[in-house]
């Protein structure tokens, strides 16, 4: 098990995406054969691009939860991602990360060699995941989402969005310390997209800091390439990483802690340029 925090204070911890799906809705398919099975060299290959390029997570996904995705049976999202864990184990001492909403595919995951869970329903998919995690000593994340991606962006409403976030996320950790995993392995994210519209990612992005103070645990954020970005610029998914650099040093300026991105080569620059300005601000925001 990698030792005590994978995301320390003291840095912007940046988390490598590795998506090993045919539909994600930025890369799905890049890491698959022309049959679609995993192409297990590609993966490490790319991982260890992200890594020589600054990564300190590497995040494999195995099911899309981009707005509209079918949920992908357990058997097939663990045959995707545990070989490809246990592959990057071997190759990279870097921190491996599962990104999933089930207990039994965390559990694969962990036996194949990862140390974090990163649940995007915030253990409201599968509330079994969280002692899953509590007994492997992994490091869970508790991001947020009201329903299922499928039909997550069809009925959005939310009176006062930051305020929401925090109290349901809240509610994810206090589940999650119910089940017996420690404060200090936690780590919230508000789910950029994840059932949401456009005011509410901004407010939530903008307004970082008070997440942050409220829930008083490392917060990551994943705004690479979504959605919001591209009603601002009007660019394609294709054509997001610009924007989706502004929007990383941001995040970092207004209190992320962590970053979740495909181009970790992008967030490496826009994390040195948020935490410099993050630091000589003068107001005290956490
Ligand atoms: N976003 C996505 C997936 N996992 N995990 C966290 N913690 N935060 C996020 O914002 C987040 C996440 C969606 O992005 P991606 O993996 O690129 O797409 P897809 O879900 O289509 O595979």
């Amino acid at each position: 098990m990698a030792e005590a925090t994978l995301f320390p204070r003291g840095r912007v911890t940046l988390m490598g995406v590795l998506n090993v799906t045919p539909d994600s809705f930025s890369d799905g398919g890049r890491l698959l054969r022309p049959g679609g099975d995993v192409d297990a060299d590609a993966v490490v290959a790319c991982g260890l691009a992200l890594v020589a390029d600054g990564a300190h997570v590497l995040d494999v996904g195995g099911e899309s939860t981009r707005p509209g995705a079918q949920a992908v049976p357990e058997s097939e999202e663990i045959a995707r991602t545990a070989p490809v864990l246990e592959a990057l184990a071997k190759a990279t001492p870097v921190a491996l990360s599962i990104d999933t909403r089930k207990g039994r595919v965390a559990e694969a995951a962990l036996a194949a060699g990862a140390h974090v869970v990163n649940d995007v329903s915030g253990l409201r998919f599968d509330p079994g995941l969280a002692r899953v995690v509590a007994r492997s000593g992994a490091t869970l994340v508790l991001g947020h989402l009201r329903g299922e991606p499928e039909t997550m962006q069809e009925d959005v409403q939310f009176e006062d969005c930051l305020e929401e976030v925090a109290r349901e996320l809240s509610a994810s950790v206090d589940s999650a310390l119910r089940a017996g995993v420690p404060r200090e392995r936690i780590v919230v994210d508000p789910g950029i997209g994840f059932g949401k519209q456009l005011d509410h990612n901004l407010v939530l992005l903008a307004n970082l800091w008070s997440l942050r103070a409220r829930l008083g645990l490392p917060l990551l954020v994943g705004p690479s390439r979504k959605g919001f970005l591209g009603l601002l610029t009007g660019d394609p998914v294709a054509a997001r990483e610009r924007a989706t650099v502004a929007a990383c040093a941001i995040a970092v300026f207004a209190g992320a802690d962590a970053l979740r991105v495909h181009d970790v080569a992008g967030a490496v620059r826009a994390a040195a340029v948020g935490a410099a300005l993050r630091a000589a601000r003068r107001e005290d925001r956490a």
